[in-house]
């Protein structure tokens, strides 16, 4: 192997040489995570690769509609696994944590690097531009249904090209995606402002509690509120995007009860505080403007706990 030979070329190296690929996104996969695998999935699909997008729980019913055709998990000597838009391994998808990783390809600052070959930018806003890049410098086909995936990834982590992680060279990925047959307006209201029925009802209740504590503004998703109004996702309905959007709020933070004693924490910054910080002292992590965590406390221990060390976290910064 030639010490000088960039790292791109020997994962493509890598995707040559191998039987079959499998494809992996962390648990409770966002819109980059899973535009990422059925992106690059469609794409090398459309290269003659087999492809297996080991999704392992159902898709969040607003991604359903990129509808790629998956083929059954392959296992086999020559199969390799590639992570996605993955920061680190306990987060990936659960039958892959402690299997061994060939390629890493991921935009998280904090990617612990825990493959055989790691492709981290943390410039990149989603890991969906990277993949487009890399398609692009190996000259893959790009059909249309991979178009669509990967644009969906870039405007879902970027909130509609709203992150300060946007860059022009974003706008030009996405402006090439179109170019392949990328549909930006449909893609922009299912994936980010189509709302459900239930989903707006979750909302209200969530809502109905909203709290403000000198400049952080919080609530909090509980069991019950998701069972009243029969949302069937464990997610937040994107709650915390809206929460961030608050004028008054320096940082927000959702509180997402998973169970009597599983609660995710969501954090968004206005300012320049960096929320990643925060999430690191409760084993999370996440980017500067957007972290979470997740607290294996009752919702209540959670709230006091997080609250507090948020505010001290402020404090610091701020003296
Ligand atoms: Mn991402």
């Amino acid at each position: 192997m030639n010490r000088e030979e960039p790292i791109s070329n020997i994962i493509l190296q890598r995707i040559d040489t191998a039987s079959s690929i499998t494809l992996v996104a962390h648990i409770r996969p966002d819109g980059d995570a899973i535009g990422s695998v059925l992106g690059f999935g469609s794409a090398l699909q459309a290269y003659g690769k087999p492809v297996s997008m080991a999704f392992e729980e159902t898709l969040p019913q607003r991604f359903r509609y990129l509808n790629i055709e998956n083929e059954p998990a392959i296992n086999g000597d020559e199969n390799i696994i590639i992570a996605l838009d993955c920061a680190d391994q306990p987060r990936m998808a659960k039958s892959f944590t402690d299997k061994h990783i060939d390629i890493n390809i991921d935009h998280h600052a904090t990617n612990t690097q825990f493959a055989t070959l790691n492709y981290v930018n943390d410039k990149a806003a989603a890991t969906a531009e990277i993949i487009f890049d890399l398609l692009q410098e190996w000259s893959m086909p790009i059909p249309v249904s991979a178009a669509n995936a990967l644009l969906m990834g870039i405007i879902t982590d970027t909130i509609g090209f709203r992150t300060p992680n946007t860059t022009a060279h974003t706008l030009r990925v996405a402006a090439q995606l179109m170019e392949k047959g990328a549909q930006l307006t449909d893609t922009y209201q299912r994936a980010l402002t189509d709302v459900s029925w239930e989903a707006s009802l979750l909302w209200s209740y969530a809502l109905s509690k909203l709290q403000k504590e000198e400049n952080i503004i919080y609530t909090v998703i509980t069991c019950e509120d998701r069972e009243k109004s029969g949302y069937a996702g464990r997610d937040d309905a994107d709650l915390t995007n809206f929460l961030s959007s608050i004028q008054d709020a320096e940082i927000s933070i959702l509180f997402n009860q998973q169970g009597e004693n599983a609660c995710k924490v969501s954090w968004r910054s206005r300012s320049e505080v960096n929320v990643a910080t925060i999430a690191a002292q409760f084993g999370g992590g996440g980017h500067p403007a957007a972290a979470g965590a997740e607290i294996g406390l009752s919702l209540q221990k959670t709230q006091q706990d997080v609250l507090r060390a948020t505010k001290n976290y402020l404090k610091k910064i701020h003296n």
